[in-house]
């Protein structure tokens, strides 16, 4: 079968961005074959120019000349498959409401993803099982010699990358507050409704559940503290990965005006950790810096910057200004007082 019919990707079970774009597919009906691997080697293979950087999950997209591509960034990706595949849209069809998704969505890659990868590598336990499980997703019969080493590379390598994502002795609290405080967040918000934004999942649910899939099912230590503080988030986590039988219809997405409050604490949680991070790392960027600290939640943060956050940024930006006058005050009204205003620039 041709790309057309079948859509190609490569990724691995432990990758969250794989988790988030195969849920994605099967709500979408999208038909897809998935090839568990290295998206370079799987280039090299096919003979297709390796996508830069190259990241998990990458895909094969016919080019509009009619050739194929490899593609990662599961983002816009999302985008181009609502173009290429009609009916069970994930984006909002209100612009307001489309926008809060995509804020859902962005911090659950961006900021979510720290809480992945501090818990994946900080403490020894954790490390212990993604040192091991890792290379396994890869190659189930392993002989154990390689495993030993694939499993010491790994862990030390991904436990020396732990500063770049500003995990570290000091901003772990910071890290592990921020994560209790978003599972409450999540919990008390499935209390009244199924998915973020109401009866359907938007973008920013495919988001979360790429990052909760690690945190609630591959990682020993936020898999328990899920399972202390969010029963509802670990059974939303089993709902969300397939949800290919969900009949959504237009009336699921509950207007922004009718969102209960729980919406709100979690946008508190973005404004609060999410929004100081993303304007620091700016300002870094655009500084030159090579790396940035600050004050994020009452502590002192430091971490690489990182160009593509500050991109983050300004698409968020440019989304938000696209907004019609009356579409952004109802976002306004929602974002008051979240601390999320202070990462848009109005104008
Ligand atoms: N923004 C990208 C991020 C994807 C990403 O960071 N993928 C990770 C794996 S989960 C990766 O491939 N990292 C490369 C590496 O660790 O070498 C997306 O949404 O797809």
């Amino acid at each position: 079968m041709s790309v057309q019919h079948r859509l190609e990707l490569v990724g691995a079970p432990a990758s969250p961005y794989t988790q988030k774009m195969l849920a994605l597919l099967r709500y979408r009906h999208i038909p897809y074959a998935v090839s568990w691997g290295q998206p370079g080697e799987f280039c090299e293979s096919r003979g297709i120019a390796k996508p830069r950087p190259v990241l998990m999950p990458t895909f094969l997209l016919e080019e509009a000349g009619g050739g194929v591509e490899a593609v990662c960034d599961s983002t816009p990706i999302i985008r181009r498959l609502e173009d290429m595949f009609t009916g069970r849209s994930v984006l909002p069809a209100d612009p307001a409401l489309a926008f809060v998704d995509y804020l859902i969505e962005d911090f659950a890659d961006e900021w979510c993803t720290r809480y992945m990868f501090h818990y994946r590598w900080h403490r020894q336990r954790d490390a212990e099982n993604a040192g091991t499980l890792l290379p396994l997703g890869m190659d189930v019969s392993l002989a154990s010699e390689t495993l030993q080493q694939a499993r010491r590379f790994i862990t030390d390598r991904q436990v020396g990358r732990l500063y770049v994502v500003g995990s570290s002795d000091i901003t772990a609290p910071v890290i592990e507050a921020s994560y209790r405080r978003f599972l409450q967040a999540m919990e008390s918000h499935l209390q009244s409704q199924q998915f973020m934004l109401g009866a359907r999942p938007g973008a920013g649910d495919f988001g979360l559940f790429g990052q909760l899939s690690q945190l609630v099912g591959f990682d020993p230590t936020p898999r328990e503290i899920a399972r202390e503080v969010a029963p509802r988030v670990v059974a939303w986590v089993d709902l969300m990965q397939d949800q290919s039988g969900h009949q959504p219809d237009d009336s699921q997405w509950l207007p922004l005006q009718e969102q209960p409050a729980s919406l709100r604490s979690l946008l508190v949680e973005i404004g609060r950790v999410y929004a100081p991070a993303q304007l620091l790392n700016a300002r870094a960027v655009e500084a030159g810096e090579k790396t940035w600290a600050g004050e994020i939640d009452g502590a002192l943060w430091t971490q690489q910057t990182f160009p593509y956050q500050a991109k983050c940024l300004k698409w968020t930006n440019e989304r938000y200004r696209a907004l019609g006058a009356g579409d952004r005050s109802r976002v306004d009204s929602l974002l008051a007082g979240t601390g999320v205003e202070s990462m848009l620039v109005q104008s």
